[in-house]
């Protein structure tokens, strides 16, 4: 069945393994990431939020097994889904929970909101409504670091929907001909809002990058130790001056395009809930918890322990945000510009 065509193509193998503590590293960051989002559709379902949200449910180990080999002077960009993005990027709850609720304690002081998380001391260029807007930002991060020469790479995160759009041609040709520190990743969860990746996307996704004789990488996106090893592979190169890299991630959106979509379709349907069931299946962070266990890296009490402890830290980002403060509608012509301060 198309959707579930994982079949991996890949420039070169990496035989490096994380560690038992890496494992659980990544586990609990897909843990933080499930269980926040858990909640925001509970509570955008609720009414309790001021906008819409889009869910990272079920593509978590594309963002943490990517953001595992950056460290927080390389930059990342993202999507509207941007969520799992910021805190895989080691970006605060709190912060991110506050934006989400339109609160001055937010990451962007509640101007933002769900679509604009950013958090540029830890490199994360923002959450971005503009379908395909991060390449061109990523590209942009990474010409200056090859300018400056200070080591930094910059990571693109961007759907296959976003692959569609020309800004990917120019950023693959002139990120190759300048041979500059960026990683393209493409999150083909093969759905553009309500239209199946495969009514509007021809040929091969990762086929676009090697056009440019760009090194690819095609990966399970729902297994995190595949996708943590293409990008060490694709960070490595990239720090070592070899250019940017391309990893196309098979996963697959799990919620709606984003949450209470189901009242704009109005009974319509665009996927069957088979498919939705199949992929629930191959669940990122269940396919970890039984490599975790199998390995011996943890026993099922630990990652209950650990389970307890990340719905504390969901409920503690809730109750801070529920405590904010309204944004400040005098600041939203202001702040607009590096340098200026509220
Ligand atoms: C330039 C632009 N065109 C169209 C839209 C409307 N839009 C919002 S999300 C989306 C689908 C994006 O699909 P994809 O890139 O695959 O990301 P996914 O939602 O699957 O994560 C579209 C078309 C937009 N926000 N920006």
């Amino acid at each position: 069945m198309d959707s579930l065509d994982t079949r991996v193509e890949q420039t070169g193998q990496s035989n490096t393994e994380p560690s038992h503590p890496e494992l659980l590293e990544l586990y609990e960051r897909m843990l933080l990431i499930r269980r926040t989002e858990e909640r925001l559709s509970a509570e955008s379902m609720a009414g309790s939020l001021p906008g819409a949200v889009h869910l990272y449910i079920g593509e978590e180990a594309v963002a943490v097994g990517v953001s595992a080999q950056l460290g927080d002077r390389d930059y990342a960009t993202s999507t509207h889904r941007g969520h799992g993005h910021f805190l895989a990027k080691g970006g605060d709850l709190n912060a991110m929970m506050a934006e989400i609720w339109g609160k001055r304690e937010g990451i962007c002081r509640g101007m933002g909101g769900s679509m604009h998380v950013a958090d540029i001391s830890k490199g994360i260029l923002g959450a971005n409504g503009i379908v395909g807007a991060g390449l061109a930002i990523a590209t942009g991060a990474a010409y200056g670091a090859k300018l400056d020469s200070d080591g930094k790479v910059a990571v693109c995160f961007f759907g296959d929907g976003a692959s569609n759009q020309g800004v990917l041609m120019e950023t693959l040709n002139v990120s190759t001909l300048w041979q500059l520190p960026v990683i393209f990743v493409c999150e083909n969860n093969l759905f553009s809002e309500f239209t199946p990746s495969r009514e509007v996307t021809a040929g091969r996704i990762a086929g676009r990058a090697r056009a440019f004789a760009m090194p690819t990488h095609e990966v399970d996106g729902n297994d995190v130790v595949a996708v943590w090893q293409a990008a060490a592979q694709a960070v490595g190169r990239a720090r070592a001056g070899g250019g940017p890299s391309f990893i196309e991630a098979r996963t697959y959106r799990i919620q709606g395009h984003f949450e209470a979509e189901s009242f704009v379709l109005a009974g319509g349907r665009y996927r069957e809930d088979a498919e939705i069931d199949e992929w629930r299946m191959r669940d990122p962070i269940a396919t970890l918890a039984s490599r975790l266990v199998a390995s011996g890296a943890a026993d099922a009490a630990t990652l209950d322990e650990l389970d307890v402890r990340v719905r504390q830290r969901v409920a503690d980002a809730v109750a801070y945000a529920e405590a904010g403060q309204p944004a400040d509608p005098e600041l939203a012509l202001t702040l607009m510009f590096a340098g200026e301060e509220a």
